[in-house]
Formats: structure tokens, C-alpha cells, sequence
């Protein structure tokens, strides 16, 4: 049987459950989540290898008009995750209306040109009949390959929408080893995961303000258990300096909160006992300075 492979890349609205579903497909955590828009900040692989085919996925920020120059630098890896990959896949929110940015995704991918599945998300919390008529909006507006209601949060369809996604994709062989599952550093990972729980803990624009950066990150422990402990520093950057109180919390209970939950998630993902050092600063209106893609993306090497 011959081997396909390809990139694919996930494109939507903030928030309709992109990073949810490439983490379902994986089976693996690789992209953080939260029930708030603008939580993926830039373009991120996860790798899955069958049998038959290897579907390298990409990640990206939610499609929105950029307010800042970090939302500049968002949309710009939005773009980016556009060139020369085999199917996009416009991941639409089912059980909420269209609005401008779903329009705004659309536009992105009739532009791309490529093939294109139109996938539906969170189809656990609609009614069936719903369905149709959004399909109808959406087959007439451009020619997707496919049509596919998933829920990411329950597994639904999701081995459906692998097989549609692997019959998209030239024969070819694979890009990457069988074992390889995310191009992302531990290091961003570990960043990653702390924000994820800043989102998680705190309200309003706090998280919005916020950004890690992972200054340390360093194996060590004995040498006969295998250097099996990470000790991680990292800084986390407000953008007001009254968000400092809202995040350390009264005696210092949210960072606390924010630290544990980070430690739990991280020694689960990296196999190893994990000792976190957690520093906040200010650095006034951080996501309007030049550079600012050094606070959300490793590519442009950090802080
Ligand atoms: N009910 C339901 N909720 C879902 C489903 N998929 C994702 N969600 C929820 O939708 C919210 C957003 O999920 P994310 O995966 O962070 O969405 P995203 O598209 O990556 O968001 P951005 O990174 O901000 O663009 C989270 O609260 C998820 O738990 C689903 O199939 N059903
Ligand atoms: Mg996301």
C-alpha cells in the first residue's frame, strides 16, 4: 500500500476549538486550550504517524483584526501557516453564529486556493438539524472537499476526519521519524503551559497582558535515576503593573495556584519530576514594543 504525508493546516475564528481538535487527533497534549478567545499566539506542529500516512498538523491563532502589535504578529503566523501546505482545514464553532471572523477565515482560505475540508465543531452541543443549513452556507460560498461535524471534546468523528484528511494527501513519504510529535522546544512547552493555567486562573484582560518566557531549563538529579528532574525558571510579563497584584494574588495564593497546576501538567508531559520557579515583571505595554515576537514565539528566539 502506498504512504501519503502532508501538511495540514488548522485555520478558524478564535476560540472554535482548533487546538482542542489537534490534540484529540494526536492523542497528546501539544497545544494549550482555554475558554477564552486568542489563546493559541502562534503557529505550532503536531505530528501524526499511522501505518498508511503521516499528517504533519499546524496549529494556529485564531483569525481576528489585530489591535496590537502582538495581535499584528498573530495574524501574521496565521499567514505564514498558509504557504505551501497540501489542505487547509477551516475549523468552524457549529453551536455558535457566524460572525465577521468567520467570514475573515473563509476569505484566508479561498485565497489559499489549496484543498480545503470544512470541519464543525463542538457538535455535542447542538441540536442535527442545525447543521444543514450552515453546510448550505458554506458549499456555496466555496468548494470544500468535505464536510465533516466532529467534537473534539468527545472524540466524535475524528477518525472519519483523519481518513478524509489522509485520502486529501499526496503519496509521498514521511517528513519526519515515526516518534516525532511536536516542532515546539520542552522550553516553549513549558511556557506554554504555564500561561495555559494563567488563562485558566485569572479574568479579563490579565491573561491578555500576560506573557512567559522560560529562562532556565535545566535537567539535572542523580545521575543513576537518569537525570529524572527538570528545574524550571521562568518570568512571567504583565503589561500593568496593578495586573503584578492580580496575579501574585492575596499572599501570593494565585501564583501559587497558577505554579502547582503548571508543575502536575508539566511532569505528566515531560516524564520527569519537575522543580518551578515562578518571577513576575512589569514590562509596560510589552505587546505594542518592537520585538514583541520574542515573547510569543520561540522562532524568534527569546526575552
Ligand atoms: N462543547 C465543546 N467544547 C469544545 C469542543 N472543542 C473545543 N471546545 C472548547 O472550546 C474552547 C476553545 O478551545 P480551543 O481549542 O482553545 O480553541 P482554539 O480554536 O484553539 O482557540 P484560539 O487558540 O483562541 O484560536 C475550550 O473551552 C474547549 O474546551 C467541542 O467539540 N465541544
Ligand atoms: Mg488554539
Amino acid at each position: 500500500m502506498s504512504f501519503r504525508s502532508g501538511f495540514v493546516t488548522l485555520l478558524g475564528r478564535p476560540n472554535t476549538g482548533k487546538s482542542t481538535l489537534l490534540n484529540a487527533l494526536l492523542g497528546t497534549k501539544v497545544a494549550i486550550v482555554s475558554p477564552r478567545p486568542q489563546t493559541t499566539r502562534t503557529r505550532l506542529q503536531g505530528v501524526l504517524t499511522s501505518e498508511t500516512a503521516q499528517i504533519v498538523f499546524v496549529d494556529t491563532p485564531g483569525v481576528h483584526r489585530p489591535t496590537t502589535r502582538m495581535n499584528q504578529g498573530m495574524m501574521e503566523s496565521v499567514r505564514g501557516a498558509l504557504e505551501g501546505v497540501d489542505l487547509v482545514l477551516l475549523v468552524v464553532d457549529a453551536s455558535r453564529p457566524l460572525n465577521a471572523e468567520d467570514e475573515q477565515a473563509l476569505e484566508l482560505v479561498r485565497s489559499f486556493g489549496g484543498a480545503s475540508i470544512l470541519v464543525l465543531n463542538k457538535i455535542d452541543r447542538i441540536e442535527k438539524p442545525v447543521l444543514l443549513p450552515l453546510i448550505d452556507h458554506f458549499h456555496r460560498r466555496h468548494s470544500f472537499k468535505e464536510f465533516i461535524p466532529v467534537s473534539a471534546l468527545q472524540g466524535e468523528n475524528l477518525r472519519l476526519l483523519e481518513g478524509k484528511i489522509v485520502e486529501a494527501l499526496p503519496e509521498g513519504p514521511p517528513y519526519f521519524p515515526p516518534d516525532t510529535l511536536t516542532d515546539q522546544p520542552e522550553r516553549f512547552l513549558a511556557a506554554e503551559i504555564i500561561r495555559e493555567k494563567i488563562f485558566h486562573e485569572t479574568r479579563q484582560e490579565v491573561p491578555y497582558g500576560t506573557a512567559v518566557v522560560v529562562d532556565r531549563f535545566e535537567e539535572t538529579g542523580a545521575a543513576e535515576s537518569g537525570r529524572d528532574l527538570v528545574r524550571i525558571h521562568a518570568t512571567i510579563f504583565v503589561d500593568k503593573e496593578s495586573h503584578k497584584g492580580i496575579l501574585i494574588g492575596a499572599r501570593g495564593t494565585r501564583m501559587k495556584e497558577i505554579g502547582q497546576a503548571a508543575r502536575q501538567e508539566l511532569e505528566s508531559l515531560l516524564g520527569r519530576r519537575v522543580y518551578l520557579e515562578l518571577f513576575v515583571k512589569t514590562r509596560a505595554e510589552w505587546r505594542e514594543r518592537p520585538g514583541v515576537e520574542r515573547l510569543i514565539d520561540w522562532r524568534h528566539g527569546e526575552a
